[in-house]
């Protein structure tokens, strides 16, 4: 049996995630282990994973926060006890939409790193940008209108890259970068995405991105899994040089370098493309045909599937390339773990309190609502945070609790329509897919069995099966995705059944819950 890493760098933390894994026996997963990095890396300062910020709708993160959370995680796992002679590959997944941005010596310095000390500091003069957009950011709303009448607009750009022009996306992103600092943008060598950019970390080299990820930028022709020239034209001059290529995600980069096998005691494992959170979370909670949804509730909350064509008015959402080589449709929504949490800590609870007050509340909440828009909203689009409450006292905790959970569900369900998912049976992952309660109000309002298996991290264990996945075709073996998703049949720990009445009730509810958030956006 041979060993498969999966690192996951989300918003908040980074995991990692060993499975056991070989061409007879049952897939297994012998490691885990998740840092958070307000914790981890104090000295960085974030807060959630995030740089604090004076300017409206800026978020940004540190790329040198995320190599070093790589190294520390990287450390546990060399600490762990587990025989690591046995590891064959390693895959990633990232958050999505991010951006790093190198300057010409960063080839040299990610070859020549010193195994004494950790990457972070070492990488600082290798920056052209000491901050990275990440995905949380609204700010460049002016990029998008400009790239979308640039190209035609927003039909044209939904159908060719999968997506209409998003704030968060990658290209807005280095759109605004260029008009702000055209010197440092200029100055610039090379453009990757977090996930490309810790991959390359790995090599020391320079990695692609993959699909999925790179149909997160507003800048890939989603059919060719290529880069659109009109988009690049319309982003920003010389862009095309600066990005980098774009393989399957599949393909096997190179092996761990140097610097991490004495830094770690590892063994010279493959490296396979990482790719974005939701992706690797498809494989993650086995969606490797059309035949399920995945809901994933983590800082940010998505819903996705996969199309084995792209289809649907992506004009609402995305369509992003999935790590099998089809497609995903996706809806993401920014208000997730962070609205959840301000109304834990507004009422003083714990999360078992917040479970209690789910089972203390009726369905339907007895006509209480709120449109949970705490931060600035990417479904529907909410520049300026505002919450509103519909016959909600201000001091009712169990029904402002209801009320945050029933509003992010009742929104996915009206927002995600357009993929025509099958979500007959729901697979739920992220942080907050441990709570059974949260779990009950989504099966009733989708009408729909919702399943939980053991692993949480279905970022990072997508990314563990994605590795075996590619160190088999390497190998010359085809292996099967049934066969990889099949890991996750003996992981199944919970079912919920939807209550039919419960269900009916909502249906109403999400025709007021849509009024009310049309009225609301007017
Ligand atoms: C997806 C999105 C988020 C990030 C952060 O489009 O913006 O889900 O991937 O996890």
């Amino acid at each position: 049996m041979s060993l498969y890493l999966g690192l996951d760098c989300s918003t908040q933390s980074a995991t990692a995630i060993v499975l056991d894994a070989g061409r007879h026996d049952r897939p297994n997963v012998v490691f885990e282990t998740s840092l958070q990095f307000d914790d981890a890396l104090p000295e960085y300062g974030t807060q959630h994973g995030v740089l604090p910020s004076a300017e409206r709708g800026v978020a940004a993160s540190s790329p040198l926060l995320w190599a070093d959370g790589l190294d520390a995680v990287l450390a546990r796992v060399a600490s762990s006890g587990i025989d690591l002679h046995r590891l064959k590959a390693i895959a990633g997944s990232a958050q999505q939409h991010g951006s790093v941005y190198l300057n010409a010596s960063a080839q040299a310095c990610l070859s020549r790193l010193d195994p004494q000390h950790a990457p972070g500091a070492q990488l600082a003069s290798a920056l052209a940008r000491a901050r990275s957009p990440i995905w949380m950011d609204s700010s460049t709303s002016e990029e998008c209108r400009e790239i979308t009448d640039a190209v035609g607009g927003q039909a044209i750009l939904a159908q060719r890259t999968g997506s209409r022009a998003f704030e968060r996306f990658t290209g807005p992103q280095i759109r605004k970068f260029y008009k702000r600092d055209a010197a440092a943008y200029a100055a610039t060598d090379r453009i990757h995405l977090v996930s490309s950019y810790l991959a390359s970390l790995l090599v020391g080299g320079d990695a692609p991105v993959d699909p999925g990820d790179g149909s997160g930028m507003n800048l890939m022709d989603l059919a060719s899994a290529s880069w659109w020239p009109e988009a690049l034209d319309a982003t920003a001059p010389g862009l095309a040089a600066k990005l980098p290529s774009i393989a399957p995600a599949w393909t096997v980069v190179g092996r761990l370098s140097l610097y991490w096998q004495r830094r770690h005691q590892l063994t010279p494992a493959r490296v396979v493309v990482w790719s974005g959170d939701n992706p690797c979370s498809a494989i993650g909670t086995g969606l490797v045909r059309e035949n399920a949804t995945a809901i994933s509730l983590g800082t940010s909350d998505t819903i996705f599937g996969l199309m084995e064509q792209p289809r649907g008015d992506s004009v609402a959402g995305h369509v992003f390339g999935a790590p099998t080589g089809a497609f995903m449709g996706l809806t993401c929504f920014a208000n997730g773990s962070l609205a959840r949490e301000r109304i834990r800590d507004q009422f003083g609870l714990t999360w078992s309190g917040f479970s209690e007050a789910l089972r203390s509340t009726p369905p339907g909440n007895d006509g209480r609502m709120l449109l949970p828009w705490f931060v600035p909203e990417i479904t529907p689009l909410v520049l300026e945070p505002q919450v509103r409450r519909y016959a909600l006292a201000s001091d009712d905790g169990p029904g402002h609790v209801r009320a945050v959970v029933e509003a992010q569900m009742l929104a996915m369900v009206i927002h995600s329509s357009w993929m025509g998912l099958d979500v007959r049976a729901i697979h739920a992952t992220g942080g907050a897919s441990e709570n059974t309660e949260i779990l009950r109000v989504m099966a009733d309002v989708f009408g729909a069995e919702v399943r939980r298996f053991d692993i949480s991290n279905s970022a990072a264990l997508g990314a563990a099966m994605r590795a075996w996945h590619a160190d088999a075709l390497a190998d010359g073996e085809a292996l099967a995705w049934e066969v990889v998703s099949a890991t996750l049949r003996p992981m199944l720990r919970t079912r919920v059944e939807p209550d039919p009445a419960a269900h009916n009730l909502y249906r109403d509810r999400a025709r007021v819950y849509a009024e009310r958030e049309a009225a609301a956006l007017r």
